[in-house]
């Protein structure tokens, strides 16, 4: 039998009104259940709504260094259960153990540095133009939020939300992917272990259709914030425009690192081979595309080849893996289709293109590491985000020329280039329409103090993580406090 798990609403753990519960399995063998969750309803929805809303007018007075001070506590608790975490999180959603304690490092860095903002908080004082007036700006939280989030990093990416949203003040409702449920209840027990007061922090599990879309419609929640596609997050910001509500999105992308001929080819090889297939590809910066220059396509994509065969691919455990399975049934078959797809367009695949076969792989949701060589900027391949082990590469002549391919999609989260030519990289750095740009370092691996999100359909101009995660919680507030004892009128006015 199955362990069975609740919601978590007001500090209580609750089944849910349903009576339903869903599975959630281990992608490298299905025959491994995780646990059995409460599929939640628009009921529990309504319930966590209401928890949230009546703990925010203390939580909001709750001075900023003490709501600093759980996060700093959930950090340290973390950081002890980080390997136990990192074994469960590569059963529940596949990728390797290596990848799994970072995505609980990355969680504990945002810890930290949120921690840490509970004793910064900073607002500005400005000059005012009439004497005896003094200005400043400080943060107002924006009231309950909810928090809907993906599977592909289910610690690192719900901590980017929760605890940017604990320090501002909000109190929120979090809606993990029914994927990664078990990851998400032992997050929220971390905080309840730490002391954080009922109802600040909520937890329904279920279906975006049902509980997502309640949260989103419901009308005390303030803001939503969102990690998902881009098909998902129009949806959302629509109905959100509609209501006046806040939202911050972070979609899909189409990633790209710009190879050029003065490259260091074995770094650049070697980034891409991580940027492309760590975490088979599922990570919304995953290397997508290679604009490679004409004179240096041979070599690279020789070199590049025999690298991606010498990766193992298994179950996430094995520390001689290196590409573990995806998700699961549904993802596995859109990525495959977009395999086909690729074919069709004329693209040529070099290595990989197919699901794998075998005892070890049966049980599982496992596709080769796949590159397609002769792909063009216009194919759908190019176009559209894929989320599995899947690249192409892109002939350019000049940099001129790879800066527009490399801008060339909808998208724009994560961009990089391999040169040792100083002109190139700010001419990279200049040109690019990407959210998060490098210059010899791979697409992916991006630090918690830095902000984080896209250009274009990535997303609608939030950022999550650096001091920029505030504005996502907060209102600005503009303060004068005038003390000439006189009704001074501003802009000349006697
Ligand atoms: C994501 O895939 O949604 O930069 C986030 C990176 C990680 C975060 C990825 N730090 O690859």
């Amino acid at each position: 039998m199955a362990e069975e798990y609740r919601h978590y609403i007001g500090g209580k753990w609750e089944p849910s009104s349903s009576g339903k519960t869903f599975e959630s399995r281990n992608p490298a063998n299905h025959d491994e259940v995780m646990g059995s969750f409460p599929l939640g309803t628009a009921e529990d929805v309504e319930n966590a709504v209401a928890a949230a809303r009546e703990t925010f007018p203390e939580w909001m007075l709750t001075p900023v260094p003490k709501r600093g001070d759980y996060l700093l506590r959930a950090g340290l608790l973390l950081e002890e259960r980080k390997e136990e975490y990192a074994n469960l999180m590569t059963r529940e959603m596949g990728k390797t153990l290596k990848e799994t304690r970072a995505d609980i490092q990355e969680g504990i860095d945002f810890l930290f540095y949120m921690a840490g903002e509970g004793r910064r908080f900073f607002g500005h004082t400005m000059p005012a133009e009439l004497p005896d007036k003094f200005s400043m700006t400080v943060r107002h939280p924006i009231g309950v939020v909810g928090l809907i989030t993906p599977w592909n990093f289910p610690i690192a990416i719900p901590l980017w939300k929760i605890a940017a949203a604990i320090v501002s003040g909000c109190t929120s409702v979090f809606k993990p992917s029914q994927d990664t449920p078990l990851l998400a209840t032992l997050l929220v027990q971390i905080f309840e272990e730490v002391g954080l007061p009922p109802g600040v922090l909520n937890l329904i599990h279920g279906k975006g259709r049902e509980v997502g879309v309640a949260l989103v419609e419901h009308p005390d929640v303030r803001a939503i914030s969102f990690t998902g596609s881009l098909e998902v997050g129009r949806q959302i910001a629509e109905r959100c425009g509609a209501q006046m509500k806040r939202c911050s999105m972070e979609l899909g992308s189409k990633n790209v690192l710009i190879v050029m001929p003065d490259a260091d080819l074995d770094l650049a090889v070697e980034a891409s081979a991580w940027g492309a297939f760590a975490t088979s590809g599922q990570r919304c910066t995953a290397t997508s595309r290679l604009v490679v220059l004409a004179e240096v396509r041979k070599p690279f994509t020789d070199q590049l080849v025999s690298r991606v065969e010498s990766m193992r691919v298994g179950n996430g455990l094995d520390p001689e893996v290196e590409l573990a399975p995806v998700i699961n049934e549904r993802q596995k078959a859109k990525i495959l289709e977009y395999i086909g797809i690729g074919r069709d367009e004329g693209a040529v695949v070099l290595t990989g293109g197919e699901e794998l076969k075998g005892p070890e792989y049966d049980r599982g949701n496992f596709i080769a590491p796949t590159v397609f060589d002769e792909m063009t900027p216009n194919m759908r391949i190019a176009q559209e985000e894929i989320f599995g082990p899947v690249t192409g590469i892109i002939r350019a002549m000049d940099i001129d020329e790879a800066i527009e391919h490399a801008n060339s999609t909808g998208y724009g989260l994560s961009a990089s280039i391999y040169t040792r030519d100083i002109t190139n990289v700010f001419k990279a750095i200049q040109r690019l329409e990407f959210g998060v740009v490098y210059a010899n370092a791979p697409t992916i691996g991006a630090e918690v103090q830095l902000p984080f999100g896209g250009m274009k359909n990535t997303g609608n101009g939030h950022r999550e993580a650096g001091p920029q995660s505030l504005d996502e919680f907060t209102e600005w507030k503009a303060v004068s406090i005038d003390f000439s004892g006189r009704v001074q009128k501003a802009q000349g006015i006697d």
